[in-house]
C-alpha cells in the first residue's frame, strides 16, 4: 500500500459511494467454498449489466479431488479466481491445491474498495515481508494476476494489505493435499 494507493481510494470511496457497497453486498456472500470453483453468483453479476464484461470467463478450473482437476504446472499453470470484497474479505477464503502446484490467481476487486493480493509462505504473508509475490492496487472491476509455484509443504497463506485489511480478517488460507 502505498500514499497513491490511498489516494486512489479516497477518490474511488468519495466518486463511486453507496450505489457500488450494495452492489457489493449482495454479491459478496459468494461461497466460501474451499475448492475455489463456487460461483453462484455469477448469474446475478451478470445480470447487473455493466458488470456483465468482467464475469464472462470461465469459472476457477476444477481442484483436487475435483472431476477434470489437472495439476498446474509451469508450462500450464491452474487458474483460480478469488474475488475480493468491500467486506474485506477475499472469496473463497481457502484454495486447496496439490503440493508443487503452479496456480494463476486471478483476483477481482469488487465495488469501490481497492484492495491487494499478497501470496507466498504463511509466515512472510503475515509480516508483510518485502518481495513477497504481490499484485498491488487492484480497483473496483480490476482483475490482477499472479503465477505462484508452491513448492514445499507450506504453511502458505494470501492476504490483503492494505492498511487495516489484513487486521480486519482480509487473509486466506491454502490448503496442500
Ligand atoms: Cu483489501
Amino acid at each position: 500500500m502505498n500514499g497513491r494507493g490511498l489516494a486512489w481510494l479516497g477518490t474511488a470511496l468519495v466518486a463511486s459511494g453507496i450505489a457500488l457497497l450494495a452492489i457489493g453486498s449482495v454479491i459478496s456472500p459468494a461461497t466460501g467454498d474451499p475448492t475455489g470453483t463456487g460461483w453462484t453468483g455469477a448469474g446475478m453479476m451478470g445480470g447487473a449489466g455493466m458488470m456483465g464484461g468482467a464475469w464472462s470467463g470461465p469459472a476457477s478450473a476444477p481442484g483436487p479431488g475435483q472431476a477434470g482437476f489437472v495439476a498446474g504446472t509451469q508450462a500450464a499453470p491452474r487458474v483460480v479466481r478469488i474475488v475480493a470484497t468491500p467486506q474485506l474479505r477475499f472469496s473463497p477464503d481457502v484454495v486447496t491445491i496439490q503440493a508443487g502446484e503452479t496456480i494463476t490467481f486471478e483476483v477481482t476487486t469488487m465495488g469501490p474498495t481497492v484492495h491487494e493480493f499478497m501470496v507466498g509462505p504463511a509466515a512472510d504473508v503475515a509480516a508483510d515481508t518485502a518481495g513477497t509475490p504481490e499484485i498491488e492496487d487492484i480497483g473496483m472491476m480490476q482483475t490482477g494476476s499472479l503465477t505462484y509455484t508452491f513448492t514445499g509443504p507450506g504453511p502458505f497463506a494470501y492476504a490483503c494489505h492494505v492498511t487495516g485489511h489484513y487486521e480486519a480478517g482480509m487473509m486466506g488460507t491454502i490448503v496442500v493435499q
